[in-house]
């Protein structure tokens, strides 16, 4: 047995500007993503989907910002339970929902890395930074805050205040193309690691993912990956509210995966912005399978191989 792992559902879609995540973890199951990590020689545990109560009315001087109760009371429920599940599995994975999850479960994640004394890293694999406070995003759409939110706050305390904020140094993005201007200013100021599809095109995706990797495991650091659907390509990836043309392929993604499993640092994972609503034959959902069943350790051939003589 390879360790336990954990897969919980938030189906939350307050965060997003279209309906349909709310579908996100079903389409998951559907496609299988138990059977796939349990037939790597993980013990796989369902522990079902996350519900909010009650939401309490949370207001908010900017009159875009949309669904601030909902999203506010997911925080709290996603960040609780992130915290718990990382006490007792080794490696849990969270099926959205929006991305807005994702400033529920990297809060939990880093309260519990806090406590045991260990940095948090988070590479954020997303067309966009997600980067903007409830005072700058004009979308309204409150995904778009969530790395502002588990970084600093500031600007965010409408929502429940984290714990153990990340430091934006320890927060890494893969295949940004989308950056509006606020969230350009704050990753030319705050410390951020950036890698937009400019520099992927440029170098390929090993050259950035490895600098990363070998600063995580200089610092004996747990890591966080988060997947926002809308990192792939639409052509391979087509269920997501937020399509941007230009993203990564289908042998880049999993070739960051198979190096992240390769690296042995990652111990949970976010699989999110599923829109099952906007699918065709379930293939997105069944690609975001394939690529969490990479970084568990599916590989084509196990290494060393020689494929010349
Ligand atoms: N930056 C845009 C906004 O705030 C888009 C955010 N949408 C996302 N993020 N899908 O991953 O509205
Ligand atoms: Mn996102
Ligand atoms: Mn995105
Ligand atoms: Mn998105």
């Amino acid at each position: 047995m390879k360790g336990n792992c954990a897969i919980i559902g938030a189906p939350i879609q307050s965060g997003a500007s279209r309906p349909g995540c709310v579908m996100g973890p079903a389409s998951l199951r559907t496609a299988g993503l138990e059977a796939a990590i349990s037939g790597l020689g993980w013990q796989v545990t369902d522990l079902g989907d996350l519900a909010i109560t009650d939401p309490q009315p949370v207001d908010h001087p900017n009159d875009a910002v949309k669904h601030l109760s909902e999203t506010s009371a997911w925080i709290k429920v996603v960040e609780q339970a992130a915290y718990d599940v990382t006490g007792n599995y080794d490696f849990p994975i969270f099926m959205g929902g929006d991305h807005s999850m994702s400033a529920g479960s990297v809060a939990g994640i880093a309260r519990r890395a806090a406590e045991g004394d260990r940095p948090l890293f988070v590479l954020w694999l997303d067309a966009h930074p997600d980067l903007h406070t409830l005072e700058t995003t004009q979308s309204g759409n409150l995904h778009g805050t969530s790395v502002a939110y588990f970084t600093d706050r500031k600007g965010c305390e409408a929502f429940p205040p984290p714990a153990a904020p990340v430091p934006p140094e320890n927060v890494c993005f893969i295949g940004l193309r989308s950056v509006d201007d606020a969230e350009r200013e704050r990753l030319a100021s705050d410390g951020f690691e950036v890698h937009d599809m400019r520099m992927i095109d440029e170098s390929g995706v090993l050259r950035p993912l490895r600098g990363f990797l070998e600063r995580v495991s200089a610092a004996n650091g747990l890591l966080h990956v988060s997947l926002d659907v809308d990192f792939l390509d639409p052509s391979i990836a087509p269920a997501v509210g937020t399509t941007v043309p230009g993203g990564a392929t289908f042998r880049e993604a999993h070739l960051i995966m198979e190096t992240l499993c390769d690296s042995g640092l990652v111990r949970s994972l976010d699989l999110v912005e599923l829109n099952p609503f906007l699918d065709e034959r379930g293939r997105t959902a069944e690609l975001m399978t394939d690529l969490a069943a990479s970084i568990f350790g599916r590989r084509i051939f196990d290494r060393p191989t020689r494929s010349h003589p």
